[in-house]
């Protein structure tokens, strides 16, 4: 006996790479039903080779349904994600709606597994933006030896995190610099191909973007509340794939060898840092892979007791679809859903 997963914005870049990794892991499920707003229904998307109907979110009774692994944006899910609950369906979502309530857990289950008990309190639980998990994978083994201090993360973000509008816009644009046609603008805010921009989400009053607010509340939410983030986040033309530069403070000594070490330790993360041509991981090496890759691990000798490292990961799989089907999968093996199966 397995359960009954629905995936709420099956269309969509991180909806459909859950179901591709809910495949792979072979996760238990004896249904997964595939949902989108009204619009959608009836587009077919794929479970393995098994083609599924889009059915329409609006008229889906959830009764029934032991997870919803939502992929829908915030007002979606600030709408749907509680009636979904109300019904007694565990509710996985995606968005930042419910990140930085006290009563939802924010979980990277490598970081905070033993958080995710508090689930029952709303039957949600949050995933991270992207930029964060990657981010918390490094830091969490690194914390527990020498505890951080603070934290400088510049970003280097794919247009993937801007969803399947974003892909497009820079394959577009790219095609129009080569064919020489007049290049439009629509997702971003500036021109992407062959160009960077300083910019991911809204402006916030001091200046940061909503995007580096994130990376600071969402950090000290699951790491620990003392450390101090700061973060640029730059989105650049690359398809998947973030890279971040991680600047990190401790308050006791590490070296570069033992945090290589530790790192090679470390749950989910995956070392690479051979210190020569080639030798450290780039973003396209990332896509479709589960790791978080840390490369270029050195001493900053400008800090008693710094480190500098270069974090890269998917962010359609760890950063969005992969952490939350570890998410539920930390629910199955913990049996924490209503109605827990026999294995
Ligand atoms: C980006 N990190 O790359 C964003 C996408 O809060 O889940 C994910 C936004 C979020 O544009």
């Amino acid at each position: 006996m397995g359960y009954k997963v629905a995936i709420v914005g099956a269309t969509g870049n991180v909806g459909r790479e859950m179901l591709n990794i809910l495949e792979e892991r072979g996760f238990p499920a004896d249904e997964v039903v595939a949902l989108a707003s009204r619009r959608s229904q009836g587009t077919e998307v794929f479970f393995g080779d098994k083609p599924l109907k889009v059915k329409a979110l609006e008229s889906y009774d959830f009764t029934g349904t032991d997870i919803a692994l939502m992929s829908a944006g915030g007002s979606v899910a600030k709408e749907w994600a509680p009636r979904i609950a109300a019904q007694g369906c565990v509710v996985i979502d995606n968005s930042s709606a419910f990140r930085y309530d006290q009563d939802v857990p924010l979980i990277v289950p490598e970081v905070n597994a033993d958080a995710v008990t508090g689930f029952t309190r709303r039957n949600i639980i949050a995933n991270p933006n992207c930029s964060t998990a990657q981010l918390v994978v490094a830091l969490k083994p690194l914390h527990d030896y020498a505890t951080i201090k603070r934290v400088v993360v510049s970003t280097y973000q794919s247009v993937s995190g801007a969803g399947k509008d974003g892909m497009d816009e820079l394959f577009q644009q790219s095609r129009a610099v080569f064919v020489a046609d007049p290049i439009s603008t629509q997702k971003f805010t500036k021109r992407i191909a062959f160009n960077v921009i300083p910019h991911i989400d809204v402006f916030m009053e001091d200046g940061s973007t909503k995007e580096e607010w994130k990376v600071m509340a969402e950090t000290k939410k699951m790491l620990d509340p003392k450390i101090k983030v700061t973060c640029t986040a730059v989105r650049v033309p690359v398809f998947i794939g973030h890279s971040e530069a991680v600047n990190i403070e401790f308050e006791k000594p590490i070296t570069a060898e033992e945090a290589r070490n530790i790192l090679r330790e470390a749950p989910g993360c995956l070392v690479i840092d051979k210190r020569e041509d080639g030798g450290y991981i780039t973003p396209i090496e990332s896509a479709g892979e589960d790791a978080t890759y840390i490369s270029r691990i050195r001493e900053d000798q400008t800090l008693e007791n710094g480190l500098n490292i270069w974090v890269v990961a998917d962010n359609l799989r760890k950063g969005a679809a992969l952490n939350a089907i570890q998410i539920a999968e930390l629910l199955v093996n913990r049996k924490l859903l209503r109605g827990a199966k026999a294995a």
